[in-house]
């Protein structure tokens, strides 16, 4: 309703200019044209920026182009992709693996890039999931999932997976305060004694890029909704927005939006890890699982670990502060000097901006204002830096420019507002088609912002596509941000919900990208390097197919006696060198989705054969002109038929 309402009333503005002017078609075209030249990447040219953007439900990662707004690649990180064969083959389906068993879906929100001094480096990128609690590392030399780690004791990993300045941590916090440790069965009406909040600090290495949890850090039963690490003066520490100080465990729309301001805990990671190391922690052992791709074997392994390290802030003096902000906040964004976090309180009719320097001030000359749980609560006039006054309705999240401004999205009227860091004036708004929750500026959370974009990332788009039915796609939407005044270029579908993305120059990443998988490199446990070595193997009902394939047939192609309760495993080896071509792989009636497999990689696929009879198998990946004839037969028998094994390529024609 709101939204047609709002349509009606730019038609109306729209009609009064137009019927001013008089020159209805002459400027719509021009506008137009304008816009598809600045987006307008040629045939055959290559785009500045990549963009990543979450799936929100959909559980994966989408890869975008800008300024075109083309979608190259759809990544699968949470969720079972039987285009890809990802979460249904033998060596993929451990990446799915939790303390709860294989988990074939997730809700994945922020993207992260990984930085180094600051800026992003085009290595790696973080995403969190919020329903199972997990953080995905994707290597953006393959665009593949390379590793998940579940956060254990935490429930709804929203605020979560922002990294340190350089990359030293990823941070998470818990939106669902849960019972800690987790696995307590305890009434939910003892909300307040037995529910925590928790800070997670996950180490990373700067080589291999692979996760540890480092330390958990008890917080009061809130929900904590977002956060952003520190950089520049502000590089040890990292600031989560918090709701429901009230400690509601039912009706949280009503009794969590009681208190006129809620938090922005501010944690000092640099100094929990301090005390991690000086042993000032407890332990727990809650089940978690870490799952790790061993790229030369083509294979994730996933590991149940048991031990984490809790810090009670009680027992840590100078870990952690409450600062007051204004109501139900929930984005919380750092300043490209770090000086600067904004917060975004939803409820609110302005934007907090405190000031990093005035909250070592405060700590220094103990400007509190009484604690929650042995948790100092900074004065708010000690720490508030300014205000941005009447920006809009719903203000949820901001990112920043070259130029010193930032831009924050309004969630309720759908908006964009620009203002200027320092005097906190608002300088433009435009709107967003429609209910904008995140937006992204390339490198817009980095030291250095790209800053020549803005790009909305929108829940609503009634009235802006072709009709779908019932579900409509989502959307974003491009807008210039190099002059003074915003400009709508631009907007695309996306895949899911774009809830959050983050974008970097091209050249970070496009220089080097993986091409083939070397065959000599490829150290699976099933590897088959060459059409002699392929076989056929029986142990006991179990069968292994050591298959090769090259455009465009497989070794063997004929096979038979295998029998009905035999389990067979295919382990495919694609031994093509060449970038760009792939082989698939399925066979009739497999409970399974196909295999994608890479060129130099090995993937598997699990069948059980359920009656006798002869399958077909084929490539499904268009690979050549003799695509269609890239195929073959496999036999199964009875099980007390004594059809001997054997297997063939080109035999007896
Ligand atoms: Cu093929």
């Amino acid at each position: 309703m709101r939204s047609t309402g709002k349509i009606a009333l730019i038609f109306a503005f729209a009609s009064v200019l137009i019927g001013a002017c008089g020159e209805k078609e002459t400027n719509l075209a021009a506008g137009a044209g304008n816009a598809a030249d600045a987006v307008y990447v040629a045939p055959g040219k290559y785009d500045d920026f990549y963009m990543f953007a979450s799936g929100g439900f959909s559980g994966q990662v989408s890869v975008y182009g800008l300024p075109s707004g083309r979608l190259f690649r759809v990544i699968p990180v949470f969720s079972q992709d039987a285009e890809k064969g990802y979460g249904y083959s033998e060596e993929t389906k451990p990446m799915l693996m939790t303390s709860h068993g294989f988990v074939p879906w997730g809700d994945a929100h922020h993207p992260v890039l990984s930085k180094t001094g600051g800026n992003a480096d085009g290595r790696w990128l973080f995403i969190n999931e919020n329903n199972t609690p997990r953080i995905a590392r994707i290597d953006l030399k393959t665009f593949k999932t390379a590793e998940i780690i579940e956060i254990p004791n935490s429930g709804g990993n929203h605020p979560s997976p922002y990294c340190t300045e350089n990359t030293e941590y990823l941070v998470a916090g818990g939106r669902f305060s849960v019972p800690v440790p987790d696995n307590r069965d305890v009434p939910i009406s003892t909300y307040k004694e037995n529910f925590n909040g928790l800070i997670s600090l996950i180490k990373v290495d700067d080589k291999t890029g692979n996760m540890s949890l480092a330390v958990q850090i008890l917080a009061p039963p809130f929900d904590y909704d977002k956060n952003r690490a520190g950089k520049g003066v502000s590089k040890d520490w990292t600031f989560f927005t918090c709701y429901n100080s009230e400690q509601a465990n039912t009706m949280l729309e009503a009794n969590a939006s009681q208190n006129d301001k809620d938090f922005i805990l501010a944690v000092n990671w640099k100094k929990a890890i301090e005390y991690l190391e000086a042993g000032k922690v407890k332990d727990m052992n809650t089940p978690y699982c870490h799952n790790v791709l061993q790229e030369d074997k083509h294979l994730v392994v996933s590991e149940l670990l048991k031990n984490q390290k809790l810090l009670d802030p009680k027992e840590c003096p100078g870990v952690v502060y409450f600062m007051p902000c204004p109501k139900s906040p929930h984005g919380v964004d750092v300043s490209p000097t770090g000086e600067f976090i904004c917060a975004g309180g939803k409820l609110a009719a302005m934007i907090p901006v405190y000031s990093f320097e005035k909250m070592i001030k405060a700590i220094d000359s103990k400007a509190f204002d009484g604690e929650v749980n042995g948790i100092p609560v900074l004065k708010y006039d000690a720490v508030i830096a300014g205000e941005v006054q009447k920006p809009g309705l719903g203000p949820l999240h901001t990112e920043f420019d070259d130029q010193g401004y930032g831009y924050t999205s309004m969630f309720l009227s759908s908006e964009i507002v620009k203002w200027k860091l320092g005097t906190w004036e608002v300088v433009d708004r435009i709107p967003t088609y429609y209910s904008i929750g995140h937006l992204c500026i390339p490198e817009g959370d980095s030291k250095n912002p790209k800053g020549k974009y803005v790009i909305a990332l929108n829940k609503i788009t009634k009235d802006r596509y072709l009709p779908t039915g019932p579900e409509l796609t989502q959307s974003a939407q491009l807008i210039d941000i190099s002059g003074e005044k915003m400009k709508l270029l631009l907007d695309f579908p996306t895949v899911g919900e774009p809830h959050y993305a983050q974008a970097c120059a091209a050249d970070l990443i496009m220089k080097n990208s993986t091409k083939i998988y070397k065959l000599e490199e490829n150290h699976h446990e099933y590897v088959t390097k060459t059409e002699k070595e392929s076989k056929v193997v029986r142990k006991g009902n179990e069968v292994h197919i050591y298959m090769t394939c090259i455009r465009s047939h497989f070794s063997p192609d004929n096979i038979e006696g295998i029998k009905v309760g035999d389990v067979v495993y295919w382990h495919i080896t694609n031994l093509e060198q060449d970038w760009d071509i792939p082989h698939g792989f399925a066979v009739k009636g497999a409970g399974n989705s196909e295999l994608l497999i890479m060129p130099g990689e090995t993937s598997t696929l699990r069948w059980e054969p359920k009656t006798p009879g002869v399958y077909p198998f084929y490539c499904t990946d268009f690979c050549s002109a003799l695509h269609q004839e890239m195929q073959g037969y496999i036999r199964v028998s009875d099980q007390s038929a004594n059809t001997p094994l054997k297997w063939s390529l080109n035999e007896g024609q």
